[in-house]
């Protein structure tokens, strides 16, 4: 025979893990460690499903009564979860709010810190930097609104409505059926409109996504396009230019790796990664503990975007590269969260 099960018991269990819970919850800086205690006390191998796991043993109306006391506790628990992290959060930003505090009364000081030399956003400097080594490889560089038509988004990127890709960028509409686009990819067909080939174009830009937010993804961000378009185009082409472009960007030899990779407008396509420089490969929360960041999807420019683009697919063919800006400057100057780039904190940018 099992164990006999007693009600008080289990009461009084659940009870302790309520104060426990409580007493770490409080203790809790970061929310990693509030996720922690979350799997830790309510997770599926956590200490509530053990004690539950004694429920069956029990009369019915013991049964409910525990349950209900069980299900109470979890509501309670999320809910101190939830308000222990904006406790967390709001103090890190009255931090900062106190030490910006001006009064706009005073007289000014000598030197001034409103005469002090602004400086360009880092991604305005990356961009730069990016269009100028591009330019000398001959490319030339496109612009393309922010507000976009599905048409150029989506549809001409052998993206059509009915596509599951859609739901690979999740989006922002507007009323009127319109999009904030999602991907610098529609300056590609703005780029085989305006050109003919041979031609091999770039299109910086910023881009929106309607995502959660977090160390390593914004719902606003940056990114390079670009495409080449020629005769007999072929993957050592595309890798070629990729590698010469890291080099330059970082100054030095960079680690890189090709995985398969899937996007509806390229055949084949991939996913390059460069080795995390944050950790050095050890591993760290912008590189998710893999030690590589995805940091450039590439590949062949499928055939049909071509056709969309009015390019004869029997002479020429091409490449096309994304590249996040972000997680590029990240890279480069080892900044471990992308919240920076948008929080508007001026020490930030007088960093670069
Ligand atoms: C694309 O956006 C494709 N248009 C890229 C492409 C172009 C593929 C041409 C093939 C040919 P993806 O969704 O993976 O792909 O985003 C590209 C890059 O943008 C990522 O590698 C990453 O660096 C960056 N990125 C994506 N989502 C976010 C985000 N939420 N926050 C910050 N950066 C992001």
């Amino acid at each position: 025979m099992g164990k006999i099960v007693d009600k008080q018991e289990l009461i009084s269990q659940l009870q302790n893990m309520g104060k426990n819970l409580e007493v770490e919850i409080q203790k809790a800086e970061q929310e990693e460690e509030l996720e922690k205690i979350r799997i830790q006390f309510l997770g599926k191998k956590g200490e509530l499903t053990a004690i539950l796991k004694h429920l069956g043993k029990l009369p019915p109306d013991d049964r409910a009564e525990i349950g209900g006391l069980a299900n109470t506790l979890k509501e309670e628990t999320e809910a101190r979860v939830d308000s222990r992290k904006k406790e967390i959060a709001d103090r890190f930003f009255a931090t900062i709010a106190d030490s910006e505090w001006l009064d706009v009364t005073a007289p000014l000081r000598t030197p001034s810190p409103i005469l002090r030399k602004g400086r360009l956003h880092p991604i305005t400097q990356i961009q730069q930097e990016i269009e100028a080594i591009f330019r000398g490889m001959g490319f030339q560089v496109l612009d393309g609104p922010e507000v976009e038509t599905e048409y150029y988004n989506f549809t001409a990127l052998n993206t059509p409505d009915d596509h599951p890709a859609r739901d690979m960028q999740d989006t922002f509409w507007t009323e009127d059926g319109n999009l904030l686009r999602t991907h610098t990819s529609a300056i590609q067909i703005r780029g085989m409109e305006k050109n003919k080939p041979p031609f091999k174009v770039i299109g910086p830009g910023r881009v929106f996504r309607y995502e959660t937010v977090d160390a390593s993804h914004e719902n606003t961000f940056y990114q390079v396009e670009g495409m080449m378009v020629d005769k007999d185009i072929s993957v050592a082409n595309l890798i070629y230019i990729m590698k010469t472009f890291l080099r330059e960007i970082f100054a030095r030899d960079v680690k890189v790796r090709l995985r398969p990779g899937y996007f509806p407008f390229v055949e084949p396509g991939f996913e390059l990664d460069i080795n995390c420089l944050i950790c050095g490969g050890k591993g760290c929360p912008v590189c998710k503990q893999s030690g590589w960041v995805e940091l450039l999807p590439c590949g062949l420019v499928h055939p049909n975007v071509l056709r969309y683009g009015g390019i004869d697919t029997s002479i020429y063919s091409g490449f096309a590269f994304g590249l996040g800006l972000n997680r590029l400057v990240m890279m480069r100057y080892g900044i471990n969260d992308i919240r920076w780039f948008q929080n508007g904190d001026l020490r930030f940018i007088h960093q670069f």
